[in-house]
């Protein structure tokens, strides 16, 4: 292959959107829901960034009744004219894959900042259908594509206009995603998101699906009312503390408050975008909280000289944290495998000294309120080394007696001493229970069969739960501690994997268990230790061949394959399996699926979750829909299962 040089600003990858369509999973991550709404995310990024630059503050995005989705801004529009390789400008940022820049109106293409996602034309590859709209302030334009971004008709003129600004309207392929039904609650809470980041900017939502609805953000104090939300169920300890500053070439603004609760949030960003995995700005933050906490605990007598100091999980118990940071271009760095921390070094110290310098200022400014704050943190600390002490007690054998009892009757445990690789299936019922016991692979898999109803702990004392015979069991059987002293690295099993029926009981007692460990063991969804088996629906056979079904739509498409002459079994229950079957569809590594739980959005979740709780089974059921994240432990790996 002839070798070329790439002009640095036009970094164009010559691949067609086909590569796109084939491997998917490569630009967009997967195609389960997560990645379906990556697709408005992409669309949305696009122009908030021309909202960023100073261009229209007003977005609409709106969810239509065939199932496509619109982005409206009115920024200065898509450029149109003729570009370098003959084409539109607009046909080449809808048809070529770029590397992740954006189009400039000289022609080439900018960075935005690395983290910004795949192009319009990842989309517009993944499309039934897609079609731009683009008002110049003169005339108005529009673009159409189909089937994967092919291109239907020219640039058409559609008259006159004195308005400005870009319309994309894009209907996600049934072909590429299982699923295509957009989330209102999903897309509404990242365009609040947006809006409490970018003071001023209006963020509309609509959802013309069946009623009606639509959701507004504006705010002109963004992260006091990010912070404000997410402890509106909590006992706040004191006002939000907004604060703002720059260090180092970097904008830093910020906002925390603390509640009398244990649990830490902190949520950041750079450059509008949220680095949900931290990063060097994080780390910096925590360390200024570290140290301006035990300065001011030794100043004022909190800490003895000898004493050993706060560690940082104390300094942060009830604390909220919001932090958004604005890098110039040639210092922006991010790493990690979705590139979503920021690595920038200059952030750290740029972003501890800041904080350092504001949290100092307010608690010598609110002696009363800092010092009930020192001693929560000191609360904290007794706390965590009298959960230690217990840990390393129950370790060294002391303790042991006493778990065994608990543990003895329900649980099958597992043999093999290596935690990172041992699951722990929590099982609906006896029956499945005792299926599961026979059918697992006894090295690493372990059964506890659970009888009856779940615990609603929403609404049980610590007590409670502790006397509760389940969930007691679960705690020991983990070994990783209870609230506030749980580590989930400590635990003795690396999966935890929720088995029900598929039905509206076993849909209950997954609700039970998943705000049992949303509340008590978070640490286990964060570190994506929790999962939920898929067992299937329906098995389906003609002659020699036999086929296990997930889904009604996997159904359909078996029966049209196979015409006539086939058997379906529907299975209510897991207790309809045998235990031969029960380990091939749904605990045999090799071919089940399982559906990892991760929190999107930990803190709106928490709230959601006392929602939930009112006993509306169709409530309950949307807040799983749309709060927890379920995505498949390998994405790709179900395709194979039953062909
Ligand atoms: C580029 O330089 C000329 C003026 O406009 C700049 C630009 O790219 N603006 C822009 C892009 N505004 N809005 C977009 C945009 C909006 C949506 C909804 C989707 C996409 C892919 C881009």
């Amino acid at each position: 292959m002839a070798k070329k040089t790439y002009d640095e600003s036009s970094i164009v990858i010559l691949e067609g959107l086909d590569a796109v369509r084939k491997r998917p999973g490569m630009y967009i991550g997967s195609t389960d829901t997560r990645g379906l709404h990556h697709l408005v995310w992409e669309i949305v990024d696009n122009a908030i960034d021309e909202a960023l630059n100073g261009y229209g503050n007003e977005i609409h995005i709106t969810l239509n009744a065939d199932h496509s989705v619109s982005v409206e801004d009115h920024g200065r529009g898509m450029p149109v004219g003729k570009h370098a390789s003959g084409k539109s400008a607009l046909e080449v940022i809808f048809t070529v894959l770029h590397a992740g820049g954006k189009f400039t109106s000289q022609g080439g293409y900018q960075s935005a900042g690395g983290l910004h996602g795949v192009g319009a034309s990842v989309v517009n590859a993944l499309s039934s259908w897609c079609e731009v709209q683009v008002y110049d302030g003169k005339n108005k334009w529009s673009m159409r594509f189909e089937d994967g971004g092919k291109k239907i008709g020219k640039l058409v003129n559609l008259g006159k206009t004195n308005r400005t600004g870009s319309t994309v309207t894009f209907l996600p392929d049934a072909k590429i995603f299982k699923n295509i039904q957009f989330s209102f609650t999903k897309i509404s809470e990242r365009a609040q998101e947006d809006a409490f980041l970018l003071k001023g900017l209006k963020m509309i939502v609509t959802d013309n699906r069946k009623e009606k609805r639509e959701n507004v953000y504006q705010y002109e104090n963004g992260l006091q009312a990010f912070i404000e939300e997410i402890n509106v169920d909590q006992n706040a300890m004191h006002e939000p503390i907004s604060f703002n500053g720059e260090s180092l070439g970097i904008k830093i603004a910020g906002c925390f408050q603390y509640t009398d609760d244990y649990q830490e949030n902190i949520f950041s960003f750079t450059n509008m975008v949220r680095t949900r995995d931290g990063g060097s700005h994080e780390v910096g933050a925590k360390q200024a909280f570290t140290k301006v906490f035990n300065e001011f605990a030794r100043k004022n007598g909190f800490l003895k000289e000898k004493e050993k100091g706060f560690d940082g999980n104390d300094v942060r118990e009830g604390l909220s944290l919001v932090i958004n940071l604005t890098v110039p271009e040639e210092l922006l760095q991010f790493e990690g495998q979705t590139k979503e921390k920021l690595g920038t070094p200059e952030a750290k110290n740029a972003t501890d000294a800041i904080v350092s310098e504001n949290l100092r200022y307010f608690l010598e400014e609110n002696k009363e309120v800092a010092n009930t704050l020192v001693r929560k943190v000191v609360k904290a600390q007794a706390a965590r080394n009298a959960a230690r002490k217990a840990r390393d007690e129950a370790r060294k054998g002391k303790g042991k007696q006493k778990s065994e009892r608990v543990l003895s009757g329900k649980l099958a445990s597992a043999q093999s001493k290596d935690a990172r690789r041992k699951e722990l299936y929590l099982v609906e019922g006896d029956s499945a229970g005792g299926s599961a016991k026979q059918g697992r692979d006894s090295k690493y898999q372990a059964i506890l069969p659970l009888r009856g109803k779940v615990l609603n702990t929403e609404k049980a004392s610590k007590d409670a739960i502790t006397k509760n015979e389940e969930l007691n069991t679960i705690i020991h059987a983990l070994g990783a501690g209870f609230e506030e002293s749980f580590h989930a690295e400590d635990s003795n099993y690396y999966k935890v994997i929720i088995m029900t029926d598929a039905d509206d009981d076993g849909a209950h007692i997954q609700n039970l268990l998943l705000t049992f460990f949303f509340r008590h063991m978070r640490d286990l969804i964060a570190k994506h230790m929790l999962y939920i088996a898929l067992p299937p629906l329906y098995r389906i056979a003609k002659g020699k061949q036999e086929y296990y079904l997930y889904s009604d739509e996997e159904l359909e498409d078996k029966k049209q394959e196979f015409k006539n002459g086939y058997t379906i079994t529907r299975y209510k229950g897991l207790g309809e399996m045998n235990a031969n079957q029960l380990w091939e569809t749904t605990m045999n590594p090799e071919t089940r699926t399982l559906i990892c739980v991760t929190l999107e959005n930990a803190a709106i979740a928490e709230k959601r979750v006392s929602e939930l709780m009112g006993d509306k089974p169709e409530l309950r059921r949307s807040w799983i829909e749309d709060n927890v994240v379920f995505t498949l432990e390998d994405d790709y790996g179900k395709d194979g299962l039953n062909g």
